[in-house]
């Protein structure tokens, strides 16, 4: 099947090793090397989730485009306090397709649609990278990508000024991404329609809970009871929400989808306008970046990037959203968006993350109702595993809803 796929492409070379990757829930993804070393990531778009994988692609390549049509300065990491002159220009920079030998960005094999994307050397695909090479302290820290969404400290766990830094940098990526996009009129498809849509998901939920076979339910009558209890939260937050207007956001804003530069990359001298260049911040995973709500966007990427264990942690005793990662992600991401956010907006990055870990916890559940069809799993139970350590995390986050206020309206 693969080597038939990679005909349609012209590597110059010939392709020596194939490795299936690992991370991701939802498409199937491979590392491609060649004879001469250059690697690529081959990827197919799982079509149960994508109905429509041209479109997928169509908007890759209009936001691509809208992107390219920016200077360098437009597109680098937005920080409020810092002058322009004494900015460091680190760069957010957007995967490179790979067209096929007929000028595609996809190729189609047995119905399959897929797509090959240049490699990004980054500090993640090494499995390890240190605080050293990241935010040059050399504290001796070591982060390891988990693959959900979590970058785990090994030295000083639970949580190290370190990691901090790359909390920040993730939301100063996204944000900083609205912002770029923000002047950007391009249309967009809707590749999911209401992708992000608490209510709608909940409804999705109960409508599955009617259909599902008796030993599932049995499993999870207490999660479902759970849930029931926060349909009026979710129902208020969403309608509070959608009274807003949308934009371009990513939908997908976690720290597995930022691609941290080798620091051997940097450049520490100055360019032309004397600023200092730095890292570059390579953005991927644009399949769901669509006009969507911006708090939605910030709640997902604050509930996987501040949460403290995997997602799919069966000890709920560990999971715990932290409220030191959560200044550093609104920092980062309500901070780049300085003079775009409206009021309204920033009221409701209060309540996203318990709101999303609530809408994320329905669709796990309802996909291990469903029998497991929409998010891949390596073993029967995991959805139910997943949608209970995200109905954990939300009660965490309620817990902490205070000092989540006072860090948003602080920012
Ligand atoms: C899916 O496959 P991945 O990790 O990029 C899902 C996200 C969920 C995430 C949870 C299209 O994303 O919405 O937050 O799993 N993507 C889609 O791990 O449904
Ligand atoms: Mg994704």
């Amino acid at each position: 099947m693969l080597s038939k796929v990679l005909m349609n492409y012209d590597f110059g070379e010939n392709v020596d090793t194939i490795e299936k990757l690992d991370g991701g829930n939802i498409n199937f993804t491979y590392a491609l090397t060649l004879t001469g070393g250059k690697k690529y990531i081959l990827q197919r778009i799982n079509e149960e989730v994508f109905r429509r994988p041209k479109e997928v692609m169509a908007n890759f390549l209009a936001v691509k485009r809208a992107f390219s049509d920016k200077s360098p300065e437009e597109r680098a990491l937005f920080y409020p306090e810092r002058e322009a002159k004494e900015k460091t220009l680190d760069k957010i920079a957007l995967p490179d397709i790979k067209l096929t030998k007929y000028g595609e960005p996809f190729s189609i094999s047995e119905s399959r649609v897929w797509r090959v994307f240049s490699f990004v050397k980054s500090h993640k695909n090494n499995p390890c990278f240190s605080a050293e090479k990241v935010c040059g302290k050399n504290c001796g820290a070591i982060f390891t990508g988990s693959g959900s969404g979590v970058l785990v400290c090994e030295r000083s766990m639970p949580c190290c000024p370190e990691k901090s830094v790359i909390t920040e940098l993730t939301g100063r990526a996204f944000g900083s991404f609205v912002r770029i996009l923000d002047d950007s009129r391009i249309p967009l498809y809707d590749v999911i329609e209401n992708f992000h849509c608490p209510k709608k998901r909940m409804k999705a939920l109960f409508e599955s809970v009617k259909n599902a076979p008796e030993d599932r339910i049995s499993k999870c009558s207490d999660l479902i009871k759970k849930l029931s209890s926060e349909a009026e939260f979710v129902e208020t937050m969403t309608n509070k929400i959608e009274r807003s207007f949308k934009r371009i956001v990513h939908n997908d804003a976690k720290t597995d989808n930022i691609l941290f530069s080798e620091r051997g990359e940097r450049v520490d001298s100055s360019d032309a306008c004397g600023r200092k260049t730095g890292n570059t911040v390579t953005i991927i995973d644009l399949d769901t970046t669509m006009y969507g709500y911006l708090a939605y966007d910030f709640g997902d990427g604050a509930r996987s990037a501040c949460s403290m264990t995997k997602e799919d942690e069966t000890d709920l005793s560990k999971v715990a959203f932290s409220r030191e990662l959560f200044k550093a992600y609104a920092k980062g991401y309500i901070g780049a968006l300085d003079g775009v956010i409206c009021q309204g907006e920033k009221e409701s990055c209060v309540y996203a993350p318990k709101l999303i870990a609530i809408e994320l916890a329905a669709r796990f559940l309802k996909d291990y109702l469903d029998g497991n069809k929409y998010f891949s799993v390596c073993y029967e139970e995991q959805n139910l595993v997943r949608a209970r350590c995200q109905l954990a995390l939300s009660e965490d986050i309620s817990e902490k809803q205070e000092d989540l206020k006072n860090i948003v309206l602080s920012v």
